[in-house]
């Protein structure tokens, strides 16, 4: 079976597959060709006069071959340049009727099929897959009434209230631009700048610094529709509507230690995660959710709710699950699919329609023109992946790379000629929502957008000291590597609106003024939704490395193995070599990974084998101990059977009371690290350390005197 069949084997055929893809080309059992269909007989030589002679002008297959790799690029995105998308569908658990006419909400069998591309803002198309920032999560819907663009971002809110300033913020925070340094990144002072002359850009920023931004894994982020829209029904009926993606896994960050270190080591480890577990039918599930306010209610907010540096918090709005995505099957070709979609904010169909956030007015422009650079001219919908399932008649034409052939003489409207073909559909057409505006024309912002810092403070207090730790951490590295100190300062100044000591933190580590008046808004509520202890958690789909050399115990190895592959863990087996590694037993297990192709920072949690034979030869491997005491640092599970408990001890673990269980066969655990000795089964053990993996993090060990992680 091909990577292709296994993947879909049991899954059911998505409705794009089976009726449009037939432009899906493998190549298979073919004969070279050019592109005008003409058989090549050698394209490995080129034309020339004699054998040692110059290459020949009318050597056509030479022209044609290397003129179409000298146009292989088109402009990367402006932002979003780096991403990655994966291909399913989308089904709604119940009729959505009563509050959208939207077609794809409301039949639970229809499966709407789905292209999703996850990004990173700032960076190049180059750049690494783990730098702090925010994340893109855009969903292009194929409906059967046209396609349905979700643009989203794994953070609720934005940077600014107002599009016309998005130019200047990306200019800001982009490399700058005498040096182009830094790359992908926010650590510079044209940001921070940005950030200290516009004070709106508090609480995204609070987001930004937070873990939030060093997402685990694509499957592992939440995503946010940020602004404002509206859903409406088939009486006219209107609703205020956020959009959410609550992902199954739940929210799950990195911490910065790894995720600069992965940067390095696995540029692509976002990427690859997303591909892999799609490859292994681990297949990523979103749940749908919307938080609906009613016309009536615009105003009943202490925010207002037009405002996109805004969120409404889940317990004052609560978020309706109303459908699930799932991710099954990858791309065929990055280009094609990835680097060719299209999304535009302006994709709608009838039931779903926008409010006045002026971020979300701008932003109706912007994506179409871009657009028209990026993919040169006005037909990328005629693209494979850009195109509707539903189908396109209208009187456009020409342009750069045309693909269809419009037939006859009329291509305007109306006409007697062909009887107005194709026809206004003034039932079934999209209907825009009648908003009453009546207003002078002003270059205002609302009153109501002026409160920069409530919600800044709400998201503040709303986190675990661990999370605030990490806060403080990242405006150590950000901040710190400004070199203009008044901009320094006034980050003091400024995040003191905030919280005092959250100032205070920023100033110590900054060696900066601590602020001079008491910080703070007065907000003392917070919003449990927005801390990532309050996630899901399991531990299905991680990654464990397993240490082990030759004369490890293998009845250890097979049982921990067998119970973490039972509960949907990976297991890679890390030795010095790569190879087959003989156990106690004379039985073999195949080390996958060396210690050249791994790191602790590709993993989730780390098991050591037992085995007197195995563990001493560890113990003189530093890369085994450096394992051992990164997976500490980063607050990861950590587990040990027998012999491999000294690896641990040897690996600095310290301050975890590790229990030398030499009289007795109990599974012991503290602060996620998980041992036994002497047992005579490793079930116990197992189960033990897969609760471990599930809690993901073991933060409580951040509080260990030179251990902070990140
Ligand atoms: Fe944007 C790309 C999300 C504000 C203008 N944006 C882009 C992508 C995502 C978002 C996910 C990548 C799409 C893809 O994968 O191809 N953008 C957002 C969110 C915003 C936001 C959630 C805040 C609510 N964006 C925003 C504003 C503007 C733009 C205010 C301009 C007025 N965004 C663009 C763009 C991009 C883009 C320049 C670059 C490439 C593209 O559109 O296709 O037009």
């Amino acid at each position: 079976m091909d990577n292709q069949s296994q993947q879909n084997s049991g899954t059911p055929k998505d409705p794009k597959d089976s009726q449009l893809e037939n432009f899906r080309v493998d190549h298979k059992n073919t004969k070279l060709t050019t592109d005008q269909g003409v058989k090549v007989s050698n394209t490995d030589d080129s034309l020339k006069a004699g054998e040692r002679g110059p290459t020949l002008m009318e050597d056509f297959h030479f022209r044609e071959k290397m003129t179409h790799f000298d146009h292989e690029r088109i402009p990367e995105r402006v932002v979003h340049a780096r991403g990655f998308g994966a291909h399913g569908y989308f089904q709604v658990y119940e009729p959505m009727t009563e509050l959208t006419k939207a077609k794809f909400l409301q039949d639970p069998s229809v499966k709407t099929p789905v292209f999703v591309r996850f990004s990173t803002v700032v960076g190049s198309r180059g750049s690494a897959d783990t730098v702090r920032d925010v994340r893109g999560f855009a969903t292009k819907f194929y409906t059967e009434d046209g396609n349905y663009d979700l643009v989203a971002n794994n953070i609720p809110i934005f940077f600014i209230q107002d599009a016309i300033k998005f130019p200047d913020v990306v200019h800001a925070i982009k490399p700058e631009p005498h040096n182009e340094i830094p790359q992908a990144s926010a650590a510079h002072d044209t940001l921070w700048d940005f950030v200290v002359s516009n004070t709106e850009t508090a609480h995204m920023m609070m987001w930004l610094l937070s873990d939030r931004a060093i997402p685990r894994s694509f499957r592992m982020m939440e995503g946010f529709g940020v602004n404002t829209f509206r859903l409406v029904n088939d009486q006219g009926q209107a609703r205020f509507v956020k959009f959410h993606w609550k992902p199954k896994l739940g929210v799950h960050s990195l911490t910065w230690d790894e995720a600069q270190k992965l940067a390095g080591k696995d540029p692509d480890f976002h990427r690859k995660d997303l591909w892999e577990a799609i490859n292994m039918g681990d297949y990523p599930e979103y749940e749908l959710g919307i938080q609906i306010v009613e016309e009536k209610d615009e105003f009943a907010f202490d925010f207002d709710i037009l405002d996109p540096t805004k969120f409404w918090p889940e317990e004052v709005v609560p978020v309706k699950l109303i459908g699930k995505m799932t991710l099954n099957r990858n791309q065929d070709n990055f280009f094609a699919e990835t680097e060719q979609v299209a999304f535009h904010t302006g994709n709608v169909v009838p039931g779903i329609d926008f409010s006045n956030d002026p971020l979300l007015q701008g932003r109706l422009f912007s994506y179409l023109d871009t657009q028209l650079l990026r993919l040169g001219g006005p037909n990328f919908h005629e693209i494979p992946i850009n195109r509707p399932v539903a189908p396109v008649n209208n009187n456009q034409r020409d342009g750069f790379h045309r693909m269809s052939i419009d037939k006859g003489a009329v291509s305007y409207s109306k006409n007697s000629l062909r009887s107005n073909d194709p026809k206004p559909d003034e039932m079934n057409g999209y209907q825009h929502y009648m908003e009453k505006v009546e207003a002078q024309k002003v270059r205002m912002r609302s009153q109501s957008f002026q409160d920069h810092f409530s919600q800044a403070t709400l998201f503040w207090n709303s986190m675990t000291p661990a999370e605030k730790q990490h806060i403080i951490k990242a405006f150590h590295f950000e901040v710190g590597n400004v070199k203009d100190k008044q901009i320094k300062q006034r980050v003091v100044e400024m995040f003191n609106n905030v919280d005092g000591e959250l100032a205070k933190e920023i100033a110590k580590g900054l060696g900066m003024n601590p602020p001079a008046n008491p910080g703070g808004t007065g907000v003392t509520k917070s919003s449990p939704a927005v801390s990532q202890e309050n996630t899901i958690k399991m531990a299905q789909t991680r990654k464990v490395a397993v240490l082990a050399e030759n004369g490890f115990t293998n009845k250890e190895a097979v049982e921990v193995i067998n119970a973490l592959e039972g509960a949907n863990i990976h297991v890679d087996i890390v030795s010095k070599n790569l190879g087959m590694l003989t156990g106690d037993d004379g039985e073999q297990l195949e080390a996958n990974k060396n210690y050249a192709t791994s790191s602790e920072v590709m993993y989730d949690a780390v098991y050591v084998v037992g085995g007197q034979q195995s563990v001493t030869t560890l113990l003189t491997h530093k890369d085994a101990k450096n394992f051992i005491s990164d997976a500490f640092l980063h607050a990861k599970p950590i587990g040990a059977t027998n012999e491999g408990i000294d690896l641990l001890s040897e690996a600095d673990v310290q301050g975890v009371a590790i229990a030398d269980m030499e009289s007795g066969s109990a599974v012991f655990t503290d602060m996620g690290v998980v041992t036994v000795r002497n047992a005579s089964d490793f079930s116990a053990f197992a189960q033990e350390f897969i609760q471990a993996i599930s809690q993901h993090r073991h933060w409580m060990r951040e509080n260990i005197d030179g251990k902070m992680s990140g």
